[in-house]
């Protein structure tokens, strides 16, 4: 085996939901004394990336920045703004090659976004590089993401009487129609990029997921057997993936007009809070929004309630919650709870014991921090993925989705549904016990001598050879 040191040069595409994962993953090379290289998209389109980046920058010095300059994103109102600026990197991955050619030490392994799977398999091949990419939700999305050019076809074709197809890999197959990402219906950049890129999965040496056998068996098990796609590389799960002290720092700086979350927390009883967050890119209506208000006054919990009013954090600044929610429902939810208009620590509210439960939009990164912390879920799940994750926490156990609620903005749900849903929630003592289970299987996989740790210094030991 050669002494040379392992340098993983790593590039993340857009949004938090994807950059966080990336920087989790490369902590775990980091820690087994790799040399990290990361390309990063500049400007970023979210405040909350450019001050990750920058704690991570400052935390890690170790780390080599290449930054990866791009026009700032048009204002498109059709488009949604993260998936605006994917294309642009995809267009933009020609101005690589000599970026990655002047590493010194010369680039091992290359790990890339899924969203930029074709393009960068075309570079990677070019300079002979190995290339892995990191999919950045669950193991039953890749599934249905590798299989998806066979789907293409039947979907096109569904008549309104079938209302599920099957799916190899996915736990809870057949999938039902209604748990398709509507934009793949339509001509879109989502739908495009899926046709284009499933099929050179098998072109990739392997694939990193953010998961664990204790939650996914099943899907692992199929896609490592060829069930799923013959050829297909391997499927590596190496998560839990574990928040880091340096995305403290940065929420701190943030959060630094926010009321006292965690001694708030602290003086409430255990198990006793809803926590409420639909991620760092869905703006409800705002009609929903008061209407969740209202749900939570009348499930007669404590809550801390995340608002997002735009899909963007920049623009998210300039309208308070007064405007958002009406003077009337801000005043009579400070009785109950607290309702916060800006980047919270997320891993570190879900970790505190006072949660007994989240109502979540179900994206990947906060199922994974629910897993870890062994939190019951109440799903809604918005759009994109969040269906196959919401399916995924319904047949796990460990919480209830009302599939009548729709997709993000089909309907108004009113509050009394919210508040009859989150009463459900709390009160089971099954998706409790379900929950700890999963805790305990995520506590397994991350443990020394577990399966990520046993999977990454394999994976460092092959790259040397
Ligand atoms: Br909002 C918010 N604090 O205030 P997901 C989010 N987060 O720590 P998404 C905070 O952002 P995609 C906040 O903990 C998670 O790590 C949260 O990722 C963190 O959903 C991340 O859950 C959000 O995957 O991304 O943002 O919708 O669409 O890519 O799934």
């Amino acid at each position: 085996m050669s002494d040379e040191v392992v340098h993983v040069a790593m590039f993340p595409s857009a949004g938090m939901g994807h950059l966080t994962p990336f920087l989790r993953l490369a902590s775990l090379f980091l820690n087994n004394n790799c040399k990290v290289t990361l390309i990063t998209p500049l400007p970023t389109v979210s405040l909350a990336e450019s001050q990750l980046l920058d704690h991570f920058h400052s935390s890690f010095p170790q780390v080599n920045f290449i930054p990866f300059h791009l026009q700032p994103s048009s204002p498109d109102s059709v488009v949604d703004p993260f998936f605006h600026r994917v294309q642009t990197l995809r267009d933009s991955t020609n101005l690589l090659p000599p970026l990655i050619s002047s590493l010194s030490p010369p680039i091992t392994v290359f790990i890339s976004d899924i969203f930029l799977l074709s393009p960068l398999i075309s570079i990677t091949q070019q300079l002979s590089l190995p290339n892995y990419t990191l999919f950045t939700s669950s193991a039953s999305m890749f599934s249905f993401f590798s299989h998806f050019p066979t789907l293409a076809q039947s979907i096109s074709d569904a008549s309104a009487e079938i209302s599920e197809i099957p799916v190899p890999g996915i736990a809870f197959s057949p999938l039902p129609y209604s748990s398709i990402p509507p934009i793949l219906f339509k001509p879109t950049i989502f739908r495009n990029l899926m046709m284009e890129d499933s099929p050179n999965l098998t072109k990739l040496q392997g694939v990193f997921l953010n998961t664990f056998k204790a939650l996914e068996s099943h899907s692992l098990q199929a896609l490592n057997n060829g069930e799923v796609v013959k050829g297909m590389p391997p499927v590596y799960a190496v998560g839990p993936f574990v928040p880091l002290e340096f995305e403290k720092e940065s929420q701190k700086e943030t959060s630094s007009e926010s009321p006292p979350l965690t001694k708030w927390l602290d003086e409430q009883p255990i198990g006793s809070v809803v926590y409420v967050c639909f991620g760092s890119r869905t703006a409800l209506g705002r009609d929903q929004m008061r209407e969740i208000g209202d749900g939570l006054m009348r499930s007669g919990y404590n809550f801390l309630w995340v608002v997002k009013d735009k899909i963007v954090d920049k623009e998210d600044k300039e309208v308070g919650l007064d405007e958002v929610l009406g003077v009337e429902l801000v005043e009579r939810m400070k009785k109950k709870g607290l309702v916060v208009k800006e980047w919270v620590d997320q891993s570190e509210i879900l970790s505190h014991k006072s949660i007994g439960g989240f109502v979540s939009h179900c994206g990947w990164n906060s199922i994974m921090e629910a897993a870890l912390n062994g939190v019951p879920i109440l799903a809604w799940p918005q759009h994109g993925d969040q269906r196959i994750n919401a399916g995924l926490v319904e047949i796990s156990g460990w919480g209830i989705w009302n599939k009548n609620w729709g997709w993000g903005g089909e309907r108004v749900v009113k509050g009394e549904e919210i508040g009859d849903a989150i009463k459900e929630m709390m009160k089971n003592e099954l998706f409790k016990v379900k929950a700890i289970e999963l805790k305990d299987g995520g506590l397994r996989a991350i443990s020394i001598g577990g399966d990520c740790e046993v999977t990454i210094q394999k994976l460092i030991r092959k790259w040397k050879n």
